[in-house]
């Protein structure tokens, strides 16, 4: 039996905005944009699994706020989580794993080309950033 592993993605938010970020690897997800994050280590949270992510993909301290309700399948075993995160200290930069980012508005959330596994927590992210 496999058990299932937990990828997690950070919906950023800082004044309105939401951070998308586009890999840069591997060769057959380069281009597509995502909400930035990765696999859990051993006995982390996903909450501390993001923070060190984001750390040190994009050299941001953020603060996880709350957990976007779903779950999405990736390549077994693995499964996409995403968060809610606020932008606490740092300009994001792409350290790692990302070529470009961008701060999108709720109403410009469609002009980057998401990797389908993100599209849904993308969506509700954008509906809850235009209700705050
Ligand atoms: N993935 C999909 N959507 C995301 C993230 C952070 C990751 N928002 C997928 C891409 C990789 C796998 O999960 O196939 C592991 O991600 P990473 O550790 O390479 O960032
Ligand atoms: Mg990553």
């Amino acid at each position: 039996m496999t058990t299932v592993r937990v990828v997690v993605g950070g919906a950023v938010f800082d004044r309105g905005r939401l951070l998308a970020a586009r890999r840069s690897a591997p060769p057959e997800l380069a281009g597509r944009w995502e909400l930035p994050g990765g696999k859990l280590e051993p006995g982390e949270t996903p909450r501390e699994a993001l923070v060190r992510e984001l750390r040190e993909e994009l050299g941001i301290e953020v603060e996880p706020l709350e957990r976007i309700a779903g779950e999405w399948p990736l390549r077994p075993p693995y499964v996409l989580q995403v968060w809610t995160a606020r932008l606490l200290a740092g300009e994001p930069r792409p350290l790692e794993d990302h070529d470009e980012l961008r701060w999108l508005t709720p109403d410009r959330i469609g002009e980057v080309d998401w990797l389908e596994q993100d599209r849904p927590a993308v969506a509700e992210a954008a509906r809850m950033l235009a209700a705050q």
